[in-house]
């Protein structure tokens, strides 16, 4: 008797396996499908546009995302007009920004800024010091990859439930918040940033903005007198921690400590912002 109930246990266990198998495999051929017929929809989009996939204005900045931040400014730097699409913001590798350009589709900030470049024979690099780009780069990845996850930790984990003071959010996706940001706490874990504790995360993070502020110093721009390519990426991060998370130690840090950081955000958001209100989520 204990060895059938052993046996059946098994088989149930084997099944219900092959069943999370098979669900598995089913949602992730819906998700490529639903990818492929929303490309299909943007292969029609006008040729002349570039369409910049995104997520909806927000209110205390243009974007909450540093990725999409750095990507409009980086349109606004190299003079290539644009138009907003937040209907379908997560692109092809399911994430956001991702652009339709000419019929092409590109996802990732970096290297639809690489595609541009290339496309459209764009340099902002042009006459700047090398160590000058070396630091500036240095400054992007670690905002990017590193110090981003003080801004998850900060919005998403602790905050999670007032991201809708931030930015509009339908009342669907706002039922969904708790669900993803448990997502997000495992994603963390995964990475291994998440198996720190919040105190030591934002101590790590903080330090990459004092350590941005140092590489800024006294200059007006990381490419000097004038704005190189990573301070449109820059920019995107550093907005984040000023704008985009009232109330938090970034905050503090960049409007008092780091005021470096923030005239750098005033000057950038001077040049290539002058509508800057005109971008904010008003209602
Ligand atoms: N390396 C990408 C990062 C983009 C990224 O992580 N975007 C976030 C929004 S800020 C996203 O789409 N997250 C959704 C997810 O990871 O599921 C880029 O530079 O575009």
């Amino acid at each position: 008797m204990a060895c059938c109930s052993i046996e059946l246990s098994l088989t149930n266990l084997i099944l219900l396996g092959a069943l999370y198998f098979i669900v598995k495999k089913a949602i992730n051929f819906f998700q490529r499908w639903q990818i492929e017929k929303m490309l299909e929809k943007w292969d029609e989009a006008p040729k002349d546009k570039l369409i910049l996939h995104t997520v909806w204005r927000c209110k205390t900045l243009p974007s909450i995302s540093p990725y999409a931040m750095k990507l409009e400014t980086y349109l606004r730097m190299a003079n290539i007009p644009y138009e907003l699409d937040t209907k379908d913001s997560m692109g092809p590798k399911g994430k956001l920004p991702w652009i339709t350009y000419k019929g092409v589709h590109v996802a990732d900030s970096q290297l639809i800024i690489q595609f541009l470049n290339k496309k459209l024979g764009i340099s902002l690099n042009k006459n700047r010091a090398k160590e000058q780009l070396a630091t500036a780069r240095a400054c992007r990845i670690m905002l990017e990859d590193h110090f981003m996850w003080g801004i998850v930790q900060y919005r998403w984990i602790e905050n999670a439930t007032t991201i809708g003071t931030l930015m509009k959010i339908p009342s669907i996706f706002k039922l969904l918040i708790p669900f993803r940001s448990n997502q997000i706490k495992q994603k963390m874990v995964d990475q291994g940033i998440g198996k720190h504790t919040p105190t030591e995360i934002y101590q790590m993070t903080e330090a990459d903005l004092h350590t941005v502020s140092d590489a800024l110093g006294s200059k007006k721009f990381f490419g000097g007198e004038e704005p190189c390519e990573d301070d449109c990426a820059i920019f995107g991060g550093v907005a984040q921690a000023l704008w985009g998370m009232p109330g938090s130690s970034f905050e503090r840090l960049c409007s008092g400590e780091l005021k470096n950081l923030k005239e750098y955000c005033e000057r950038m958001k001077e040049r290539y912002w002058q509508d800057w209100e005109d971008c904010l989520d008003k209602s």
